[in-house]
């Protein structure tokens, strides 16, 4: 008798923590965006671009106000994304070059990582960013240091950027469709020697009559590659070159495959879109789409891709157990590295009537709200409700948000600067963070630290590239209520400099943290 009941008992645990591994463990898909602006999504306001699909996962979703990427360029934000450290602690969170060593240590605790103690599958499909290998990086064998060695069971990634070379895919840190007698050599700091085996792309500045889609700026004037001059030399490799028109197609086919494939367990999936970087090269089908250019055009590319990810879910019958997040990870900018891409005007606010950072000031490159203030949608119909969130969120805080969501107990020192903010996350907690920094290298960098309404800016001297944090000068500081003024007009250190100073004491003290 007393077996039986030690049998059902030990039954009924077993079925109960099956339940709850349902509930607890649902898919999570970030689909993780390109120098998408706060203001480029119809439900945050963009009037020009159709984007369907993304406006009804926020109908359905949790849609942010307040959400921040870490940084205003792409590798630190990535960096604090897969971390949960700030990014200006690492001197080499920087942008990186298709041919930089891996940024995060691999004894680093990842994004990833958490995602498969806790027994998912996880992936990344699309752009990567973050540097790859230990030093060198055999192009021609198998990579080592890539996703994979940071928690990823698969990777199907653009090494860098668009706009850098080598311009191939890696699928699980093999380059896609290469071919032995076309080996790829990458160079950024040099012209490759002629002699060196493998097929031969035109540089820009000695053959600029190869150039027939986009001529870039002096950086993007190496080797022309699809038409595009890009960052960088590369020879070999003809037949791994990817195609920028049927980017987002190719990159979609592999997620849906992805998704079908491993739609009986739970898995984790960054569909880390190129759109919208520059050079873009929107499919034909999309040309056209918007009287915006290909920027915008290029929006509603990357429309269509949600609908794909959504329309397949459904598909599969996961879609109930399944987070689908959007965000970007910087913010907008209308003409990047001198493409020339339809754009009207490059550095600020008015394209055609479009304002892509909304009512915030500035964008990529900068300090101001544009810079790092982006969409951010989570959407679980089945556990979160629909509603708009004015809570203040970094994207630093998903690992340790996440952590909770998962009741996945973080390791000692893992995700240092990230916190559990998912009562802000599922809707429940209106406030988010008390504060929050952000960071900007570039055409107005520094640091600013968020508290409610405000905003303290730590300004740096302009064009600090590559120079750590701890190292740039001072050079001012700017204080704004955003409640009363979102773009950032009114300085209010002299008027009010004891909000100032207090705040500039709380940067100070998170700064050493
Ligand atoms: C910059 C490039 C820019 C873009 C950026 C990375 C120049 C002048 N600018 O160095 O075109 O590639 O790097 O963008 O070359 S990001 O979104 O990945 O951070
Ligand atoms: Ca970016």
């Amino acid at each position: 008798m007393n077996f039986i009941r030690h049998f059902l008992y030990i039954l009924s645990f077993v079925f109960l923590a099956s339940c709850n591994t349902k509930v607890s463990k649902p898919n999570v898909v970030i689909i993780y965006t390109d120098d998408v602006g706060f203001g480029d999504v119809g439900v945050y306001g963009a009037k020009l671009i159709p984007t369907p699909h993304i406006d009804a996962l926020a109908e359905s979703g949790l849609r942010f106000t307040d959400a921040h990427a870490a940084a205003a360029t792409c590798t630190p934000s990535r960096y604090s994304l897969m971390t949960g450290e700030m990014a200006f602690r690492n001197p080499r969170a920087a942008i990186l070059q298709g041919d930089s060593k891996m940024l995060i240590h691999k004894n680093q605790y990842t994004l990833a990582n958490l995602f498969k103690d806790a027994g998912y599958q996880t992936a990344i499909i699309g752009k990567w960013h973050l540097g790859l290998g230990n030093g060198t990086i055999d192009w021609n064998g198998q990579v080592e240091g890539t996703p994979n060695t940071l928690g990823f069971d698969y990777s199907y990634i653009i090494p860098a950027t668009n706009d850098r070379v080598p311009c191939v895919y890696l699928e699980d840190g093999k380059v896609v469709n290469l071919s032995a007698d076309d080996p790829i050599t990458v160079s950024y700091w040099k012209r490759i020697p002629k002699d060196t085996p493998g097929t031969s792309y035109p540089d820009a500045r000695w053959n600029p009559e190869a150039v027939t889609l986009y001529k870039g700026d002096g950086q993007h004037s190496c080797s022309v590659i699809n038409g595009v001059s890009r960052i960088g030399y590369m020879k070999g490799g003809k037949s791994a070159l990817w195609s920028d028109e049927n980017m987002a197609i190719d990159l979609v086919d592999r997620v849906k495959s992805y998704m079908k494939n491993h739609a009986d367990s739970p898995f984790m999936l960054c569909f880390t879109t190129s759109d919208i970087h520059a050079p873009r090269i929107p499919h034909p089908r999309f040309r056209g789409a918007t009287s915006l250019g290909y920027r915008g055009d290029n929006m509603v590319q990357l429309d269509w891709c949600v609908g794909e990810v959504m329309k397949t879910l459904k598909e599969l019958g996961i879609a109930d157990n399944t987070m689908v997040i959007f965000s970007s990870d910087n913010g907008p900018i209308y003409q990047d590295g001198g493409y020339e891409d339809g754009c009207v005007d490059m550095n600020e606010e008015v394209d055609r009537g479009h304002d892509a950072s909304g009512v915030y000031t500035g964008g990529k490159y900068r300090i101001w709200e544009g810079g790092t203030r982006v969409p951010l949608i989570v959407n679980w119909p089945k556990q979160i409700k629909a509603g708009v969130s004015n809570a203040l969120i970094s994207q630093t805080d998903f690992l340790a948000t996440f952590a909770e969501m998962l009741q996945q107990p973080l390791p000692q020192d893992a995700a240092p600067d990230s916190r559990n903010l998912w009562p802000a996350f599922s809707g429940k907690d209106a406030q988010g963070a008390e504060i929050l920094i952000e960071q900007a290298t570039g055409l107005k960098p520094g640091l600013a630290l968020r508290q409610g309404q405000w905003k303290l800016i730590e300004l740096h001297p302009p064009h600090t590239w590559g120079k750590p944090f701890d190292q740039r000068k001072i050079v001012g500081y700017e204080l704004y209520n955003l409640a009363q003024d979102p773009a950032e007009k009114v300085n209010l250190t002299e008027t009010n400099p004891d909000k100032a100073s207090e705040l500039k004491s709380i940067l100070i003290s998170a700064k050493a943290h």
